[in-house]
């Protein structure tokens, strides 16, 4: 993932990105043709803040930040965002709407959903949020069904990443049902629920403040113009607790479907807008929030009052009075025909009688919404969008992208400067040419950042966002690194584009057919350094994430830069790899660094000792070892090295626990340092294994700890009397990643243990190599002579016993 050029590199970046550098130069000692590269999410709130509060234009600000990079907020990139916009414009995946919208006063913007913490506050200027409306420019998210069902091709990816995107899209199954009003020809009221079964409970119904019900034109006189102030109310938040029992009655009055009695139609805060019809049926027998709201406005006096329909299954009496039961059960006498049955069969009845008197019918509900892509800012892409007086909205044709920026735009005016900016936005309609007005929106970051990736290959072309050929041979990504505080939406909103360029042909060939279009094979989430820990959570029916203020607001002590400048670059990452895996934060010390740079001190020393000890000897350099004339203590060093590269492999290919392959290479350091550095095994560890040892061990360094394998490697060859610049030796990377001698590691032995029915009955020694064979596992085990008393004989299967062996587990 590629970061925000914010001005200050920190320990994250450096964590980050060792990693993925590390795992990339493997990758390439294998022989692998590799992309590693490089941008920057340059657009966005936190650049344009922090050029306003210096005084500079952000666009000064952001370059200032970055070399020569891949960056979004170039018009040679952003002219294909704006292409994109267009792409998805023409399939019809893009509209406008009137919205409610957040609106942060401070940042005079509008926020996510999910930039909105539980208090109702910016996640980025802290002020409280208000609600406006506005009209926007929305993608159509939820139209991809498969953003869902196709999480379980991600066989890559953490479990607990999967079960956030599924979390986010919320898929909810449950019934509508619409309830008549008792006067006047308005359309019924329809709400969503999942407890189809608690129908009987009913007691009130709840309407968010913005459903259109709320309106003078359906309200009676005698309370309108309360209800009305009450719900445009300048309500910040309906996330806190005090305002989730706030409302009141509109004064209208539905009927019961079922048992025709006349219920009582309330405004209330804690009903959503966008979930479901924006509108409830209240339960307050059964439901928590239900119950508070009806206690706090009266509807019950005590819980005593709240119609109790389902109890539990095994317990015969029926809730009392404080003791809210929510789960399901079984419905009580309450309940008439529908008494005795369970909750699910109950469900099924009472919706199968909706549908016939046509009063409801089963609905599927998914919590995502569309995607509100505009922002009333200056550093995005403007949207390509004409607003015309005659022919309405125009898109920008294609061969006028891109739609740039205005310069030297004045910040304190306030407000949009795009929207204030008129010389910029007059324009005339490309259909009928005559005056018209830009679209003064940009849009929302997560659209840069849901497409660069597949720029990334072809990242100079100027004719179209990507060269479709090129790309595809390079997709899908094989391993994607980031933080985890991405886990929701940056990779819902790169799925869905990925997705959508899949479907129109523009990604293409049989892996990413497989993967239907997903762009990340394999993702590895890395949690952030301890500084600037970010919580996502699921709280109650509505999910929120909240983002402590990252470090690059906090300039939280560690210095990157300093580190790097009094250690090395080598052993800063080597020291942030060592750490931790990537799925552990990290805290940052600046004593255990001084353990690498040890640690390199002893490599240097090893290879000085070899390249000296080289030249007064004679030989090759890389002699064919033979285990069989080896003394014990080359038979042991040698054994050890090829563990060691077995276990670094493995690492590589499975778990980037980067940490303990580090550990290995320390201890194979410590291994090589007392056979060859001692004074008494000196002599027992020849040159030419010296040489191998040493050699293989720089070489597995390299990946972590590049520069000064780099120049470690220098020495050894020079010391063979092989220049570095010869060029198959020129650098260790072009001298490959070791291949484990299989036979060096057959050597090693390991203890078996044996159990029989949860017993433990013996143990057995094995070569090393058969553990990953579980047959063969088997088979020694069998092959051991206590097996003949722990285990039938074969004249025992079938015979009169009736034992039998009926499942072996190797673990
Ligand atoms: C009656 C009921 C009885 C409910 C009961 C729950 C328990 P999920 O599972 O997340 O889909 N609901 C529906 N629309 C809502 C909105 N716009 N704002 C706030 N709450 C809303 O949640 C579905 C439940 O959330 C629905 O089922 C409804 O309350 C509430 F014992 O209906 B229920
Ligand atoms: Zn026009």
């Amino acid at each position: 993932m590629f970061p925000y050029p914010s001005g200050k590199l920190h320990m994250g970046h450096v964590r980050v990105y060792a990693i993925s550098d590390t795992f990339t130069r493997y990758q390439r000692m294998r022989g692998y043709d590799v992309l590693h590269p490089m941008g920057w999410d340059a657009f966005g709130l936190p650049a344009e803040n922090a050029a306003i509060e210096r005084g500079v234009a952000p666009e000064t600000w952001t370059e200032s930040n970055i070399v020569e990079m891949l960056t979004t907020s170039r018009p040679d990139y952003y002219r294909w965002t704006q292409h994109l916009f267009l792409q998805l414009y023409k399939a019809g995946m893009v509209y406008r709407k009137e919205a409610v919208v957040n609106w942060d006063p401070v940042d005079h913007t509008v926020l996510a959903n999910e930039q909105v913490d539980n208090e109702g506050r910016s996640w980025r200027s802290g002020a409280i949020v208000e609600r406006r409306k506005l009209s926007q420019w929305f993608v159509r998210i939820t139209d991809y069904a498969d953003l869902l069902s196709d999480i379980s091709l991600l066989e890559g990816w953490p479990e607990h990443v999967k079960q956030m995107q599924s979390n986010w899209i919320g898929k909810s199954q449950g019934a509508e049902i619409d309830f008549r009003f008792c006067t006047g020809t308005t359309e019924p009221m329809r709400v969503f629920t999942s407890r189809p079964d608690t129908l009987i409970g009913v007691q009130y119904l709840a309407v968010a403040p913005e459903h259109p019900l709320i309106d003078a034109k359906y309200l009676p006189k005698e309370t309108a113009q309360q209800v009305l102030a009450f719900a445009s109310a300048p309500q910040s938040t309906q996330h806190n607790a005090a305002a989730s029992k706030e409302g009141m009655p509109t004064g209208l009055y539905v009927n019961h479907p079922v048992t025709g009695e006349r219920l009582p139609v309330y405004v209330a805060r804690y009903v959503l807008t966008e979930y479901g019809t924006g509108a409830v049926m209240g339960v307050p027998a059964h439901d928590t929030r239900d119950a508070q709201f009806a206690l706090a406005n009266g509807l019950i006096r005590d819980m005593s009052e709240a119609r109790v329909v389902v109890r539990h299954a095994e317990k015969d009496t029926v809730a009392t009075n404080d003791d809210l039961f929510t789960g399901k059960g079984v419905l009580t006498e309450a309940c008439g025909e529908y008494a005795g049955m369970d909750s699910a069969f109950a469900a099924t009845a009472i919706v199968a009688r909706a549908e016939k008197e046509a009063f409801g019918r089963w609905k599927t509900q998914y919590r995502l919404r569309d995607w509100l892509i505009s922002r009333q800012r200056y550093w995005g892409a403007p949207i390509p969008m004409v607003h015309c007086p005659t022919c309405k909205t125009v898109p920008v044709p294609e061969h006028e992208l891109p739609v740039r920026l205005p310069e030297n735009v004045d910040f304190t005016a306030g407000g949009s400067p795009l929207a204030n900016n008129e010389k910029w936005r007059e324009t005339t309609c490309p259909s009928c040419h005559g005056p018209a007005m830009r679209d003064a929106d940009t849009m929302d970051t997560f659209v840069d950042s849901s497409w660069y990736y597949l720029r990334y290959p072809d990242a100079k072309n100027d004719a179209r966002p990507f060269d479709p050929a090129t790309t595809s041979r390079m997709m899908p990504v094989d391993l994607y690194i980031g933080g985890v505080e991405h886990a929701i939406l940056h990779l819902l909103y790169s799925r869905f584009i990925a997705k959508f360029l899949w479907r129109q042909g523009d990604v293409f060939g049989a892996r990413v057919d497989a993967l239907r279009g997903e762009p990340f094979k394999r993702l590895l989430t890395q949690v952030s350094t301890r500084s600037h820990h970010i919580r996502a959570y699921r709280l109650g029916k509505e999910a929120s994430v909240s983002y402590e203020k990252m470090s690059k607001s906090k300039h939280n002590g560690v210095d990157p830069l300093s580190i790097i400048g009094e250690y090395g670059a080598d052993c800063t990452r080597l020291h942030t790899l060592y750490k931790a895996p990537p799925s552990e934060v990290m805290e940052w010390d600046d004593q255990s660094i001084i353990g690498m740079q040890r640690w390199l001190a002893r490599v240097m020393r090893l290879v000085q000792h070899v390249s000296a000890h080289a030249l007064s000897t004679s030989g090759a350099s890389n002699p064919v070892l033979d285990m069989a004339t080896m003394t014990t203590a080359e038979r042991a060093l040698y054994h050890e090295t090829h563990k060691t590269v077995h276990e670094i492999t493995e690492t590589f290919e499975s778990s980037f626990a980067f940490n303990t392959a580090i550990s290995a290479l320390i201890k194979l350091t410590n291994a090589a340092t007392l056979a060859m550095l001692s004074h008494e095994t000196t002599h027992a560890v020849g040159a030419p294994v010296q040489r191998y040892v040493i050699e293989r061990l720089t070489r597995m360094m390299a990946p972590f700890a590049p520069a000064f394998s780099e120049e470690m490697w220098e020495q050894l060859c020079a010391s063979q009397g092989k220049p570095a610049h010869e060029p198959a030796l020129a650098s260790i990377f072009s001298a490959g990643w070791p291949t484990v001698d299989t036979r060096a590691l057959v050597a090693e032995k390991t203890t078996c243990v044996v159990q029989v029915n949860g017993k433990l009955r013996w143990r057995f020694e094995l070569p090393s190599s058969a553990l990953g064979d579980a047959a063969l596992v088997e088979r020694l085990a069998r092959a051991c002579p206590e097996s003949g008393r722990y285990l039938p004989t074969p004249a025992e299967i079938g015979g009169s016993t009736g034992q039998q062996v009926r499942r072996v587990i190797v673990v």
